[in-house]
């Protein structure tokens, strides 16, 4: 189903040193051969694969240069797709690898989809899904926990994880119909007792990963966290202090943010999605009242709110309706400005947002950023996360078949328990067994295989 030959450029696009054209299939090194004049070789076929050889890429209907370049072939099936691949590296800056992507399709070659590199690498069986989607993950990764995470999934440990299970899931469907075949009373009753180990075994490990889900979300997405407060609290100074860069405007005019503005940030291990608002007040200024009320909206995303107040003035109604905003919400309050005389009465505060952490600062002293990490730290993780050693479920496809495998398996346990005959059994262990596969690929269907790797970038 693969014979055709794809290609496509393999680097961003933009000015670099060198840009990459990617070729895979079966006419591969025929088309290289076509382009390539090296210095030493005639052909690159003629070169060592998988040494990088120097040459140029000529267009064979004028004999014109059209590119100084490195190039290198590499013979199925120990590649990227497992079919013989061809690399050219040719100058970075989009002229020089556009025609030379251009001579390759006109040799050839047809244009590669998003993501079908890895998607024949993933056809022809030498990664599975979950670890093809580790591939886009890496790439898109934000933070270096995620990155690790990606890793993790691309090395095959959730893979494994999830064949162990199912091959638990074998080996009772397989006492199940022995015990159908052969229904002896005595077999029936070991099948039962053996079915029942095994299958609280599925579920927990199947737990296990589900539990792993919400920390995923944040390794995945960062936490999304949303500094709130009414105007010139110093909420844009926070965000740069947290940053370390002067990245948001700070003046002492208040309604100095009017749009939302959005940074990755990593705290001990934490990525936080931060995200600096508009100051919350009533106001005729139309630009500023729209940023007020997407800093409302943002709030109902938010996995976490850092709420600030201005502790060297007495508390305003503005204040009031933000504690009132996110009085049920994840948050923690920080009292700013500390540096300056104190008019703020902390009891009031303490007493509308009892339950959450109150840290006094001063970004202009650089005071209370210690305590707020730690505190986001402690909130959202027991000690320091070992990414190393665990499986994370990041992805949301993979916490769906997670959640269906798992009802299944609840299903088949509860049959157990009242005595049902093996054949209801047998149904929904086969379903958990199923759904499951889901994960790596083994039982999905092409509409799913088709969009993820629709999200793909090109050249990948
Ligand atoms: N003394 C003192 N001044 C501060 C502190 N934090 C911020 N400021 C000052 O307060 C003013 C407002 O700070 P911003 O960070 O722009 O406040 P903001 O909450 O983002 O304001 P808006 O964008 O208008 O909503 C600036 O002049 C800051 O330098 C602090 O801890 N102590
Ligand atoms: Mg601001």
């Amino acid at each position: 189903m693969n014979n055709d030959t794809i290609a496509a450029i393999a680097t961003a696009p933009g000015e670099a040193g060198i840009g990459i054209v990617r070729i895979s299939g079966n006419n591969a090194i025929d088309i290289a051969d076509k382009l390539f004049k090296g210095k030493r070789v005639e052909k690159l076929s003629e070169a060592e694969q998988r040494k990088l050889t120097y040459g140029y890429i000529i267009d064979p209907k004028t004999g014109d240069k059209v590119d100084e370049v490195l190039a290198v072939y590499m013979k199925a099936p120990y590649t990227y797709t497992t079919e013989d691949v061809v690399e050219i590296n040719c100058h970075g800056g989009s002229i020089p690898v556009r025609k030379v992507l251009e001579l390759v399709l006109e040799n050839g070659a047809r244009m590669a989809e998003r993501g079908e590199f890895t998607k024949r690498a993933f056809l022809n069986g030498r990664i599975d899904l979950s670890q093809a989607e580790a591939v886009m993950d890496l790439i898109s990764a934000k933070t270096d926990t995620s990155y690790d995470v990606s890793l993790n999934q691309l090395e095959g440990k959730l893979s494994k994880e999830v064949r162990e299970i199912r091959n638990i899931l074998l080996n009772m469907l397989a006492h199940i119909e022995v015990s159908i075949d052969f229904p002896e009373e005595d077999i029936e009753q070991v099948t039962y007792e053996e079915i029942k180990k095994q299958g609280h075994e599925v579920y927990d490990r199947i737990k296990k990963l589900l539990d792993t889900v919400n920390t995923g979300k944040i390794l995945r997405e960062g936490l999304k966290t949303v500094i709130l407060g009414k105007p010139n609290v110093g909420k844009s100074s926070l965000l740069n202090s947290l940053l370390r860069e002067n990245r948001a405007i700070v003046t002492d005019v208040p309604g100095t943010t009017r749009d939302i503005i959005e940074e990755y940030i990593n705290i001990k291990g934490i990525p936080l999605k931060l995200v600096d608002t508009a100051g919350i007040r009533q106001t005729e200024d139309i630009v500023e009242k729209i940023g007020v009320e997407r800093a409302k909206e943002l709030l109902n995303t938010a996995d976490l709110v850092i709420a600030v107040f201005d502790a060297s003035r007495e508390l305003t109604e503005e204040d009031f309706h933000v504690m009132e905003t996110i009085k049920d919400k994840k948050a923690i309050v920080l009292l700013n400005k500390t540096d300056l005389p104190v008019k703020t009465d902390e009891n009031v505060i303490r007493e509308k947002l009892g339950d959450k952490e109150i840290i006094k600062s001063s970004m202009v002293k650089e005071k209370g950023i210690d305590q707020l990490e730690e505190t986001l730290r402690d909130m959202f993780f027991e000690g320091e996360v070992k990414i190393s050693d665990n499986i994370i479920v990041t992805n949301v496809r993979h916490r769906d078949s997670l959640l269906k495998a798992r009802n299944n398996i609840h299903e088949a346990l509860e049959a157990i328990e009242l005595g049902m005959t093996l054949d209801c059994i047998e149904v929904d262990v086969k379903d958990c067994w199923s759904n499951l596969g889901e994960i790596t690929g083994d039982t999905v269907s092409e509409d799913i295989i088709d969009k993820i790797f629709k999200d793909f970038c090109i050249g990948k």
